[in-house]
């Protein structure tokens, strides 16, 4: 089996702060909320920012500034940036942060209703933003919610605007989208070239229960308050450290290896940024 590479997606767009105080939202939170994570063994860190009012934005000075604090705090973790932003963003607003030439970026494949809005990837808007992760050389991870979109990203890959090696990330029970299943796990597993990583985002409660199944299927594994706020039936984490500890339990448990960020970067295909 390969080393497990478990993601930390320790803020997104979709929770405030007043409805959630362990959210990191400041530039401070998230350095720290990042160090910690990594500390306990997460090899990348999915990056959402916040402006002074604590909503989501793509601005580019704020992922700089967020992306320099955390990096002051001597977190090594690979920064994937968000170019999914929040529901309603533009392309152009949400390509903003590819231009500072980041290690890695998500690339969201297909449309989907998401709770009560409508998250859209139309085919130009994919193609704009996987040119411009082309452009500034910057790894994409396809983000799949439904298996149409594993045919979308290989679109991307046939047009010559995405190579090898090829990351999925399955992100599996947002309401409107594919349903957090073990079957519907196994056949997107089963529907991406052969030789692609791939891992797990469970919403709610489904982020360990698919986190554990993939663990065992030699996938990797993202936690994190974006997706889950809870550790256990009716008892919310206090940080995604206490969320990345448990994944990394269970893979000592079930045998598998934890990568390091420099491990993860080797297996994803990404370059190092000096
Ligand atoms: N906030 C969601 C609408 C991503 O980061 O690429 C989209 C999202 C995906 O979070
Ligand atoms: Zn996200």
């Amino acid at each position: 089996m390969r080393k497990l590479i478990i993601t930390a997606a320790i803020q997104g767009a979709e929770i405030l702060k007043g409805d959630f105080p362990y959210l990191p939202v400041t530039r401070a939170e998230v350095a720290n909320e990042s160090l910690r994570a990594w500390n306990e063994g997460a090899a990348v860190i999915h990056l959402h920012v916040r402006d002074d009012k604590g909503q989501p934005t793509q601005d580019k000075n704020v992922f700089q500034a967020n992306i320099e604090a955390v990096r002051a705090t001597g977190c090594q973790a690979v920064l994937q940036v968000t170019t999914g932003g929040a529901v309603g963003m533009t392309a152009e607003e949400r390509m903003q942060p590819v231009t500072l030439k980041p290690e890695y970026a998500s690339l969201n494949t297909g449309s989907i209703n998401f709770g009560d809005g409508v998250f859209l990837n139309p085919p130009d808007m994919m193609r704009k933003l996987a040119a411009s992760m082309k452009e500034y050389g910057v790894k994409p991870e396809f983000e799949v919610y439904e298996e149409g979109h594993v045919h979308n990203a290989l679109a991307l890959v046939r047009e010559g605007l995405v190579t090898p090696p090829y990351n999925f990330q399955f992100v599996l029970g947002v309401p409107g989208a594919m349903a957090p299943s073990f079957k519907n796990l196994l056949l997107l597993s089963e529907v991406i070239p052969s030789g692609s990583n791939w891992g797990v985002a469970g919403v709610g409660r489904h982020q360990l229960n698919l986190g554990a199944m993939s663990i065992l299927m030699d996938g990797n594994v993202r936690v994190g308050f974006e997706d889950n706020i809870y550790y256990s039936k009716g008892i919310k984490a206090k940080s995604n450290a206490e969320l990345v500890a448990r994944v990394v339990r269970l893979a000592r448990e079930l045998g598998r290896d934890v990568a390091s960020s420099d491990e993860a970067r080797t297996i994803l295909g990404i370059e190092t940024r000096t």
